[in-house]
């Protein structure tokens, strides 16, 4: 049967109203209550301890915390705040660490445990863990056997924030994408859902 112009018409609206819908894409978190889950200040400060990372780590690291500052629509800064000693993560002690250590599991690259008051919604602290069980590189150019760490990093960062996974496979190319791959550079930069989502959390 030929489709009438008018089928043809709610087919197109349709269609275009799923596109519209995908490419609103960034998820914010929510207490049980309701509240939206996210620091009361605009400068968090993270430690590094870059022991068991490869070379060049800090400046990858910097380069992550970089890329969410500069976003002229936030007012949102990351701030280096120099290395740490600290071996481990402490979700309670306020102070943010990002840190090197082996995994049990290789089923993740990165880690970011972050901690939140559960009644208020308010984040006090995010610890952030690269498993060293896999290869990673802080390279200006990844290997492709390797993780990027600034990359990687600026995907964690968005955890932080507190922006959440995008699972869809049409949302490959951006920075909240759930999925690390080896040799990957394409987390470095933000999409512009990436940038709506920080924009919206901390205008
Ligand atoms: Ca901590
Ligand atoms: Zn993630």
């Amino acid at each position: 049967m030929k489709k009438s112009p008018f089928v043809v018409f709610l087919l197109v609206i349709f269609v275009s109203s799923f596109w519209c819908s995908s490419a609103f894409a960034y998820k914010v978190k929510k207490t049980k209550n309701g509240k939206i889950i996210k620091w009361n200040t605009i400068t968090v400060t993270y430690y590094v301890n870059p022991s068991g990372g490869p070379p060049g780590s800090i400046a990858a690291i910097q380069a992550a915390m970089k890329t969410w500052t500069d976003v002229p629509t936030s007012s949102f800064c990351f701030v280096y705040g120099g290395t740490t000693t600290s071996a481990g993560r402490n979700p309670n002690d306020g102070i943010n660490i990002i840190c090197f250590r082996k995994m049990r599991t290789k089923a993740r690259v990165a880690r970011n445990y972050v901690q939140w008051n559960k009644e208020s919604g308010e984040l006090y602290d995010s610890d952030i863990v690269f498993n060293t069980a896999h290869k990673l590189s802080a390279a200006d150019k990844c290997p492709e056997d390797n993780y990027d760490i600034h990359g990687v990093l600026t995907h964690e960062l968005g955890h932080s924030l507190i922006l959440n996974e995008l699972c869809k496979q049409t949302h490959n190319e951006k920075t909240m994408y759930w999925k690390e791959n080896k040799g990957d550079m394409k987390k470095r930069t933000l999409d512009q859902d990436d940038i709506d989502g920080i924009s919206y959390l901390y205008p």
